[in-house]
Parts: C-alpha cells; structure tokens; sequence
C-alpha cells in the first residue's frame, strides 16, 4: 500500500486483562452518571477549560481525516439571548402544530417545552456545525461521512464535559437556520447540535430513567 503520509510508531501501553476488566467497568459506572441537564447555574467555567473540552472532541476520528466540524463556543450575553430567541420562536411553532401527536406524547414524560431560558442560563453555548465541504485554495473539496464524524465528535465532547464534572444538553432546535445567521457562518457550514455547557441549577430534577440491559441491544456471534 503506497501512502504519502510518513508512518510513525503507535505507541501506547497496552494493559494485562485485569486492568482492561477494572478501566472498562470504571469508565462504565463513570459514564452512567452521565445525564441531560436542562436547568443550569450561572456560575461561569472558565475558557480554558472550554478549550481542553474541544480538544479532546477534536480527537474524534473523521472521513479521510477531514475533522469536517467547526464549534462555536459562545458566553458573550447578547448573543446567547439572541439564540434564546430565535430558538424559542421555532420552538414555539414545533410545540404548537410542528410536531405530530405521537412526538408531543413521546416528550410529555420529560415534560419539556417551547422555553428555553437555559440558552441564557448556561454559561457556554457550544454549537457544533458540520463542514459538509472545504475550501482549499479557492476551490471545493469533499468532506466524507460528514454527519458520522461530527456526531463522534459531539459524543467526545459530550463526554469529556461529563468527566470534566460539567453537564451538558444535547438540545437540537429545528430548524436550525437562526444559528447559521447569528453566528455568521459560512455557506460550506451547517449547523449540527446546541450544547449548553456549565454546572446543574441547584436542586435540578433529572427524569429517573432507566437504560437498556445489555441482552435488549447486543447480538453476540461468538
Ligand atoms: N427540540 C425540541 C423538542 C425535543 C425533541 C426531542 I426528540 C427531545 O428529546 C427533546 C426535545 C425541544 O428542544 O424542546
């Protein structure tokens, strides 16, 4: 196989069986703790560690290494309340005609609504747009498997925010055009996912859901 990349050693420990047993089942227990948040507290969280939370979802793995994803990190006031907004607005349409009978009662559990005010709240909003081309030297060139790759790399994000001791929501207002707008993006970006990032409101309820059992969604071929 010809490549123009020069190859390097992957180096990294691997670890005798125990440890994987141990490492897994923490990370798993660790993991499950993980939940969708949809009341925060104003209390700020500083850049850096906005930073190192899309570094680690920069790590992703993307169609010929593309990274074909661009995040928004936003805490300026104005514009998280512009957001708020516009998202209310379409949200307001989907709860009030926009959603069919079955999607309102599939929701009515979680007793969501066309209010938004954690858009304000939080103090970071992350939007994540996906690059469905580049432009390299004026001219167009392909990203692949654009939706994959963006949507691994919002599942890191989502769970460094999780092992960093932050909540997040994965909130996806529909449609998404406003943030386009605001935002100013470029016509080759679309966005994705609205992350609002901080620490739960005090108090916060979270529904008590249960998760599948393994059995309900795996098949083994062993
Ligand atoms: N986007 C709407 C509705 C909504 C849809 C699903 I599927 C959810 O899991 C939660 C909400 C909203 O944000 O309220």
């Amino acid at each position: 196989m010809t490549h123009s990349y020069p190859f390097i050693p992957y180096s990294r420990e691997f670890l005798p069986e125990e440890t994987l047993r141990l490492r897994s089942q923490a990370f798993y227990s660790d993991i499950n703790q993980r939940r969708s948040v949809r009341e925060f507290s104003a209390q700020p969280v500083p850049r850096d560690v906005i930073e190192n939370l899309l570094k680690a979802a920069n790590c992703a793995p993307s169609g010929a290494h593309k990274q074909p994803w661009t995040f928004c990190a936003i805490a300026n006031p104005q514009l998280k309340s512009a957001i708020r907004k516009a998202a209310e607005a379409e949200e307001y349409e989907n709860y009030h005609g926009r959603m069919t009978p079955e999607w309102l009662q599939d929701l009515e559990p979680f007793g969501t609504d066309w209010q938004k005010p954690f858009l304000e709240t939080a103090p970071w909003l992350i939007v994540a747009f996906k690059r469905i081309y580049d432009v390299v030297d004026g001219s167009k060139r392909h990203n692949y498997y654009v939706t994959e790759s963006v949507g691994i790399a919002c599942g890191f994000l989502l769970t460094a925010i999780h092992e960093a001791g932050l909540v997040a929501l994965t909130h996806t207002p529909s449609p998404m055009n406003f943030l386009t707008r605001i935002l100013n993006r470029p016509e080759n970006e679309r966005p994705f996912l609205l992350i609002p990032v901080g620490y739960p409101a005090e108090n916060t309820l979270v529904p008590d859901i249960d998760r599948k059992s393994l059995p309900e969604f795996t098949v083994w071929f062993e």
